[in-house]
């Protein structure tokens, strides 16, 4: 899919003056329209004051900025993480980010490193013993290998169990095994939706290994998109119609770019849980 246009959120100091300037409220525009005003007329100044001046705009624009982030769905929480105050879902409109914003969430550093690691310990050794597969060109993925987890240790039942209650409603009967897809560093998953037979209204993946960017597009019109910047240690959750009405894909490597980013994709190791169909 090639996308001409998208709707940008605020992801790095690059991109602040552009996207204040273009896509906020007429408040925020008016706000920097001043700020180069003040910058413009300090010609006669020495350009060590200048300098001042536009890192204390700069500081303004970025505190605006997070202010203006209230209709992104993603939230960053918990611990530290090089990605963890970045905007994780762009899309191709304002109205489409704000109207799927609860059925779209990415929850950057959702596990500790810790966490990954006993999720690795438990994994490596099955995944392992099987191959990559990637010769069949009519498979929804490509360069994988998969398996299927019920019972798990401690460490990773108690964070399966978080998973289940932030993601799932109280009650709601969960597909009994957890679904482990491990895409090598040439892997991709192609645009696809989960079939309504096995698979209910949310599906909630843990992201190990690397980050990664998924591409939500909807079904009968491709103009409307969302992309979601999946951190390594993130969790993503879809839901309803950003589930049934949206394929979603995972970007090869070369594809992987992120409002304008790159994101380098190294292997990625992704564990999902689902519901039941309804
Ligand atoms: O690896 C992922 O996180 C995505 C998995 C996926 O597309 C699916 O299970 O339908």
């Amino acid at each position: 899919m090639e996308i001409k246009s998208g709707f940008i959120l605020p992801f790095s100091r690059r991109h602040l003056l552009h996207t204040m300037h273009n896509d906020y409220g007429s408040q925020d525009a008016l706000r920097v329209q001043t700020w180069r005003l003040t910058l413009g007329s300090l010609s006669d100044n020495t350009s060590a004051w200048r300098m001042k001046v536009f890192v204390v705009v700069l500081k303004q624009i970025q505190k605006a900025a997070v202010c203006s982030r209230r209709w992104v769905s993603s939230c960053a929480r918990g611990g530290p993480s090089p990605l963890r105050d970045r905007t994780l879902i762009v899309g191709s409109s304002r109205e489409l980010v704000q109207s799927l914003g609860g059925q779209v969430e990415v929850r950057a550093a959702f596990i500790t490193e810790q966490e990954e690691e006993a999720f690795l310990r438990e994994l490596e050794p099955g995944l392992k013993k099987k191959r990559y597969e990637y010769d069949h060109w009519d498979h929804a993925i490509h360069g994988y290998r998969e398996t299927e987890r019920v019972t798990w240790g401690a460490a990773c039942e108690e964070v399966l169990n978080r998973v289940r209650s932030v993601a799932f409603p109280d009650g709601s009967p969960l597909l009994g095994p957890v679904h482990i897809l491990d895409l090598d560093k040439t892997g991709y998953i192609k645009a696809h939706i989960d079939s309504v037979k096995f698979c209910g209204s949310t599906i909630a993946g843990l992201c190990l290994l690397s980050d990664s960017v998924m591409r939500l597009v909807k079904e009968d019109s491709n103009k409307e998109w969302l992309d979601l910047l999946l951190p390594r240690r993130s969790l993503y959750i879809l839901r309803d119609q950003a589930r049934y009405s949206f394929t979603h894909e995972i970007l090869k490597d070369e594809e992987s770019v992120f409002n304008g980013q790159r994101v380098l994709r190294q292997r990625r190791i992704s564990v999902i849980c689902r519901n039941l169909p309804g």
